[in-house]
């Protein structure tokens, strides 16, 4: 008797003990900048932190980040995001940005242009479900597209 709840504390103890030695699990590093008021942007950042992802937001706008990166207007959304030195526009879906990083093509990055209903962050309650179709680019460093992959 005296064994076992012995034995029950100190495994208690190795349980509690643990948070603190395990690091705190490092997802793939992402920068967002986005307008502070924008609740869509917030949904999107949170999709990303559910995927894995270690999000650091910037709440200052993004139209100055995306001409920066060369992402262009035409292919513009409502915010704009850096991983693994690709930009990424918009209402992408993680695994979309998962199969970037993996597959690494010679790209400035991936883009939903616009903000497309169902789309990850697109998809709150007030949209009742509703899926418009729409498409990931693939943005070249010209600024050509292709389509990444299409939701439709
Ligand atoms: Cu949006």
């Amino acid at each position: 008797m005296m064994t076992t709840r012995r034995t029950l504390i100190t495994s208690l103890g190795a349980v509690l003990a643990l948070p603190a030695l395990a690091a705190k699990p490092q997802g793939t590093a992402m920068e967002v900048w986005k307008d502070p008021n924008c609740g869509c942007c917030k949904d999107w950042v949170k999709h990303l932190e559910q995927a894995g992802f270690a999000v650091r937001v910037f709440e200052k706008g993004n139209e100055a980040k995306r001409a920066e990166l060369g992402m262009p207007q035409a292919l513009g959304s409502c915010h704009t995001g850096v991983v693994g030195g690709y930009a990424i526009e918009g209402h992408v879906p993680a695994k979309d940005i998962q199969r970037l990083l993996r597959e690494k093509p010679a790209a400035l990055g991936l883009s939903v242009p616009g903000m497309p209903i169902g789309s990850p962050g697109m998809d709150g309650a007030i949209y009742k479900g509703r899926k418009d179709p729409f498409d990931v680019l693939l943005v070249a460093k010209n600024g050509s597209s292709t389509v990444f992959q299409s939701y439709r």
